[in-house]
C-alpha cells in the first residue's frame, strides 16, 4: 500500500487530497497518515497542508522497490525487494531469507553494507548510497555443477545494464566486471544444495556507482574504480539496477526453459577482455601463466597451456593480468 501511495503522489504534481487518496486506494485516512509517515522516515519530504492534502516535495535516493519499479519490466524478479539502509551483506540475510522459504526473486537491497563478501572470504568494500549491493534469491531445478552458470548470466546483465547507459566496460571471468582497467563490479554466487539438487541459490552482485575515487581504501585504490570516477558525474542507481534485474530475468528464463546461457555467453565472450591474451591463473594449487582462447557454451574458461587446451570452471580461481590486475 505504501508504495501504491508513493506511486499516487508521483503521478500528481500537485496536492492530492486524503479522501482522493482513500477512493482511489480503498484504505482509510489513518492508514494514510500511518504510510505518509513511514515515507518521510524513508527520506520523502511530503508537505501536508489541511483540506488540500498530500504533495510529495523531494524523492531521495533510495533503491527501494517504489523506487525502482518505473524501471522494472520483470515477471517475477525484484517483484518483491527487501531494501535496508544498512545490513552486515546482502547476501548473509538472502541465505536467511531463502532458508526461510523466500520465493524465487526475491531481491535483497541495502544502501550498505558493514560486512560486504567476495569469494573466499575476502571482504567487498561497500560505502552507503555510492553503489548497488543487492543479492537475488533463485531455485533453479539444475544440477548443483551448473551453479556457475548463473554467475555468468549475472555478469552478462550487468555488462548489458551499463552499457545500455552508455558505459563500456568489459567481462573478466568468471565475476568481474572492468571498466579502464580496473573493477567496477564484483559477483558471488553462492548455494545450499543436496547431492544433485539445488535448494536455494543467491547471486550477490555488487557495483560501484557513485564512489569517488579518493573513498576506495588503499589497498584497492589501484585495483577498484566506480561508474562515477570513470564518466565524472553522478549516475542514476535507480535505473542501473533495474535494468540488471530486467536483464537477468531474460537471460536467466534462457536457462531455466532451455537449459541454455547462449545470451549471455555471447555477451561474456563479446565483452571479455581475457580472450586471445596471456594471462595468470591462481588456485589453491598455485599460480599458473597460460592463454586464454575462449568461453565455452557451458560457461567455463578455456586455455592453452604449452600447446594442451583445457576447461576451467569458475569456481575457485582467480585470474590476473600478467602485469597486474588485467
Ligand atoms: C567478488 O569477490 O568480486 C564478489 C563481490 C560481491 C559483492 C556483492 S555486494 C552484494 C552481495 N553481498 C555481499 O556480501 N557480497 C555481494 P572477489 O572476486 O573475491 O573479489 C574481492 C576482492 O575485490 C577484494 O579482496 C578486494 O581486493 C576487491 N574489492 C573489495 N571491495 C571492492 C569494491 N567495492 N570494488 C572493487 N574491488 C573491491
Amino acid at each position: 500500500m505504501k508504495d501504491e501511495i508513493l506511486k499516487l503522489l508521483k503521478e500528481n504534481n500537485e496536492f492530492v487530497s486524503g479522501q482522493d487518496i482513500s477512493d482511489s486506494l480503498n484504505v482509510s485516512r489513518t492508514a494514510i497518515w500511518k504510510y505518509i509517515n513511514q515515507l518521510r522516515e524513508e527520506g520523502y519530504l511530503i508537505d501536508s497542508v489541511t483540506r488540500k492534502g498530500y504533495k510529495l516535495i523531494y524523492t531521495p535516493d533510495i533503491l527501494t522497490y517504489g523506487e525502482i519499479a518505473e524501471y522494472l519490466e520483470t515477471d517475477y524478479i525484484g517483484k518483491k525487494i527487501v531494501h535496508f539502509n544498512s545490513i552486515d551483506s546482502t547476501n548473509i540475510k538472502a541465505k536467511k531469507l531463502a532458508a526461510e522459504g523466500a520465493k524465487e526473486g526475491t531481491v535483497v537491497i541495502a544502501e550498505e553494507q558493514t560486512m560486504g563478501r567476495g569469494r573466499l572470504g575476502r571482504g567487498w568494500v561497500s560505502p552507503k548510497g555510492k553503489g548497488i549491493w543487492m543479492s537475488i534469491i533463485l531455485r533453479p531445478n539444475i544440477d548443483p555443477i551448473d551453479a556457475s552458470k548463473v554467475t555468468q548470466i549475472g555478469a552478462a546483465a550487468v555488462w548489458s545494464a551499463l552499457s545500455k547507459v552508455g558505459v563500456d566496460a568489459y567481462v573478466k571471468w568468471p565475476n568481474d566486471i572492468v571498466l579502464n582497467g580496473k573493477k567496477v563490479c564484483g559477483i558471488l554466487t553462492e548455494m545450499s544444495a543436496e547431492l544433485n539438487r539445488i535448494n536455494y541459490l543467491v547471486i550477490g552482485i555488487g557495483v560501484n556507482v557513485n564512489i569517488n575515487s579518493q573513498e576506495f581504501p588503499n589497498e584497492i585504490n589501484n585495483i577498484a574504480t566506480s561508474i562515477k570516477a570513470e564518466v565524472g558525474h553522478d549516475v542514476d542507481r535507480k535505473f542501473i539496477t533495474a535494468e540488471i534485474l530486467n536483464n537477468f530475468e531474460r537471460f536467466y528464463n534462457e536457462l531455466i526453459k532451455y537449459g541454455s546461457i547462449k545470451t549471455s555467453i555471447e555477451i561474456c565472450r563479446k565483452a571479455s577482455i581475457l580472450l586471445g591474451r596471456e594471462i595468470k591463473i591462481i588456485t589453491n594449487q598455485g599460480e599458473r601463466k597460460v592463454k586464454a582462447i575462449d568461453i565455452t557454451d557451458q560457461g567455463e574458461l578455456l586455455i592453452e597451456e604449452n600447446g594442451k587446451i583445457e576447461k576451467l570452471i569458475s569456481g575457485e580461481i582467480s585470474v590476473r593480468g600478467i602485469y597486474g590486475y588485467v
